[in-house]
């Protein structure tokens, strides 16, 4: 009786919780559309009437198969672009995994044999030993040695996480709104992106912008892309405007938090051109599931054109390693004239505009 009484109070705790909580859903999930639908629409009607074309016209790149996105049935990580993903992945598959594979079947033969071997069965009466030091010396010192060996690449693969990015990095700014990222890029004269997820034909008015398989997967595919350049260092800064939100890419190796009135930093380089997916990976509200995350990373000189067609500029280095790129140069002597002019100067003026241009974004698509 005590526990069915017990039962009902929380019960009833719980529907009382439930009910405000239900009520406010549909008011937040209304407010979102409105907003997030008006600008998309304005901006891609009029250029373009294809959406698997880009605003010049071109195809949109398509996602290469099995890479930056999660494949049917798949159980291991996603194939790396950047160095410390490749780091990571190299430590799972061939340290953990293999480490952890052979401490189970070791722990579960054990656990077999003294099951069978010694039985009551087998053996009546049971040994009365209490101590043996070569035994107890082997099962303290073997995981104290097994931890010390795991802890070097993985207090290596962890610092580089968190390097700071070098003086020569295009910085991508990461915002995290309920229920979609927008994006600055301060180094580049401040260009600002919304990228919302795409919807189904069915579940968009007819006339609006709907995804295409040249966009992505479903649930992944946004109606603007990330644009980065591939051989040159990211630094990732990731801030919300509501609650936290965590910004990944899992085929970055990169999943950083972005937590309101705070910047969180991180660096990265991606290696392979290409199309990258993620997702929102803190739980942030009720379309939390709905807020993805596509990077298209292209040529320093690809990234040159697409900065340019958005109204932003070029810090030096950047422009030199598409220069080189141009020139079929080696990647060698581009990196070395990249670290020689380093304009700091503009950077610095388009960061002060960038935080009075992020209030007022947070006073419009706030709630
Ligand atoms: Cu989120």
């Amino acid at each position: 009786m005590r526990m069915l009484g017990l039962t009902s109070i929380l019960l009833a705790a719980g529907m009382a919780f439930a009910t405000p909580a239900s009520a406010q859903e549909p008011v937040a999930n209304t407010a979102a559309p409105v907003a997030n639908s008006a600008a998309p629409a304005a901006a891609a009607t009029p250029a373009v009437a294809d959406p698997t074309l880009d605003a010049s016209g071109k195809p949109l790149t398509k996602a290469a198969p099995g890479i930056g996105q999660p494949v049917a049935e798949g159980i291991a990580l996603q194939p790396q672009v950047t160095k410390t993903g490749e780091e990571a992945h190299n430590f799972h598959n061939h340290i953990l995994l293999p480490l952890i594979t052979v401490i189970s079947i070791f722990v579960l033969i054990l656990l077999v044999w003294v099951i069978f071997r010694y039985r009551r069965a087998a053996n009546p009466t049971p040994s009365r030993t209490a101590h043996n030091t070569v035994i107890e010396i082997v099962w303290t010192l073997v995981p104290v040695l097994i931890l010390i060996a795991i802890a070097v690449p993985s207090i290596r693969l962890l610092a580089a996480q968190f390097k700071p990015a070098p003086k020569d990095a295009i910085t991508l700014k990461a915002i995290g709104n309920q229920w979609f990222w927008s994006y600055e890029y301060p180094d580049n004269g401040g260009i600002q992106l919304t990228a919302n997820m795409l919807k189904e034909q069915g579940q968009v008015p007819a006339g609006q912008r709907y995804r295409t398989d040249a966009d992505g997967p479903r649930l992944l595919a946004t109606d603007q892309r990330v644009v980065l350049p591939v051989g040159v260092p990211i630094r990732l800064i990731t801030t919300a405007q509501d609650v936290i939100h965590s910004w990944a890419v899992p085929a970055f190796w990169i999943k950083l938090d972005a937590v309101p009135g705070k910047l969180n930093e991180t660096s990265f380089t991606i290696e392979k051109p290409g199309l990258y997916f993620g997702q929102c990976s803190e739980l942030c509200g009720a379309r939390h599931a709905y807020m993805p995350i596509a990077v298209e990373a292209v040529s320093p000189a690809e990234f040159a054109q697409w900065v340019k067609s958005k109204g932003g500029t070029i810090p030096a280095e950047v422009a030199a390693a598409a220069a080189a790129e141009a020139a079929q140069n080696a990647a060698a002597p581009a990196a070395a004239n990249a670290a020689e002019t380093n304009a700091a100067a503009e950077p610095a003026a388009t960061n002060e505009t960038a935080p009075a241009a992020n209030a007022a974004a947070g006073n419009t698509t706030g709630n």
